[in-house]
């Protein structure tokens, strides 16, 4: 009797199943554990690291923007954007969970008023006093740097009252609510073009300063249809000059985070800590010397607000400079050589994962 060699034999001739039993999963849409394991978790191919250079966005939006006025754009999101896609194999997002576009309006126009399930937010890139974004009854101006919450089933719209052509970066959740958990997303188009401006500036901020009232002006919690037990994120203007100041108060005092340099998080208005929305967390980041290698779950996406360097991911070298988006896959080792001092926009879904106890963080051994 010859020895019998178990490595040459396929497993899976060993789970030959019964043409009984493989009739019965069929004709009740089961199949057993083995033969989809290898389909768990494959839906994709993953992230990967990615950068998207200014000079060639800017020609992009440049583009888009002479070609086509807002008005144009069909009924829907009206909304001009050019939108960096992850070249893993995703066709509408930088990630699978946070979305970035790059959004411009012209002089005198107005980008609708709508609402919508995902959070957003703004980063100004070319604004100015004049260029306002309304959200929930007030005017918020977008100077360059300015952060502005656009809180889910807020009303907003964007007024340009400037006579130049404002750019900026928005981010939502939308690759999460609507590709990874599959829902649809709410949607209401107001019957103004511009909502009414009910608050004077300044209002929202002030409900969630030092001094605030007790009962907060948006007691009752989530707006629209949604509920959950997370402190809503209100409507709020985070100016470039107050963040840049704590920047510099901690690189002129403390010691840097040796991931994330001389770092701020943006904090949840109404509850003082982060993050500023539960599916996405936000910081700004003051880098004055290389930082040291690690790796986590959540992606990391960057905006270069400031200076230059590079970020290497793996083995992959990510050169940026002023205004470039780049993206740092889960679970990719990486770290930061800034060329001198530089300022970078940090955003990830980290939340989303701490949310439900998942979230993990490593340095290479
Ligand atoms: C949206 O409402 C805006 O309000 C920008 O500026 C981009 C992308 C998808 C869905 C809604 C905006 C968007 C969006």
């Amino acid at each position: 009797m010859g020895q019998q060699e178990p490595q040459e034999q396929d497993p899976e001739d060993l789970l030959e199943l019964s043409d009984d039993t493989r009739s019965l999963l069929e004709s009740n849409d089961l199949r057993p554990l083995w033969e989809v394991e290898d389909d768990l978790g494959n839906e994709s191919e993953g992230l990967e690291a990615d950068i998207w250079k200014w000079e060639d966005i800017q020609a992009a939006i440049d583009g888009i923007e002479r070609d086509v006025p807002i008005a144009d754009l069909p009924p829907g999101f009206q909304r001009r954007v050019a939108v960096p896609l992850n070249t893993g194999g995703y066709d509408n997002a930088i990630s699978n969970t946070i979305y970035v576009g790059v959004q411009t309006v012209s002089p005198g126009e107005t980008a609708p008023s709508h609402r919508h399930s995902a959070n957003a937010l703004r980063f100004a890139i070319d604004g100015s006093e004049d260029m306002k974004t309304v959200v929930a009854g007030e005017e918020f101006p977008m100077k360059d740097g300015d952060l502005v919450t656009t809180p889910q089933w807020e009303w907003h719209d964007h007024v340009n009252d400037s006579d130049e052509t404002a750019t900026w970066l928005d981010v939502l959740d939308l690759p999460l609510v609507l590709d990874s958990l599959n829902t649809r997303q709410a949607f209401e188009n107001h019957e103004l073009e511009r909502q009414p401006v009910t608050k004077s500036q300044g209002y929202w901020e002030s409900q969630y300063g030092r001094a605030r009232p007790e009962e907060q002006a948006q007691e009752g919690g989530i707006p629209g249809p949604f509920q959950g037990d997370r402190e809503a994120t209100p409507p709020y203007r985070f100016s470039w000059q107050d963040t840049l100041q704590t920047l510099r108060q901690r690189a002129e005092n403390d010691e840097p985070d040796p991931h994330d340099g001389y770092s701020v998080s943006y904090v949840n208005p109404a509850t003082g800590s982060p993050p500023l929305f539960p599916t996405m967390s936000f910081r700004a980041q003051l880098l004055q010397e290389e930082t040291d290698p690690h790796f986590h779950n959540a992606v990391d996406i960057y905006f270069v607000i400031e200076g230059e360097g590079v970020t290497h991911v793996g083995d992959e070298a990510l050169e940026w400079g002023e205004r470039d988006i780049f993206v740092v896959p889960r679970d990719a080792i990486h770290h930061h050589e800034p060329d001198g001092e530089a300022i970078l926009l940090g955003m990830t879904d980290r939340p989303v994962f701490e949310s439900f106890n998942l979230y993990a963080e490593a340095e290479p051994q």
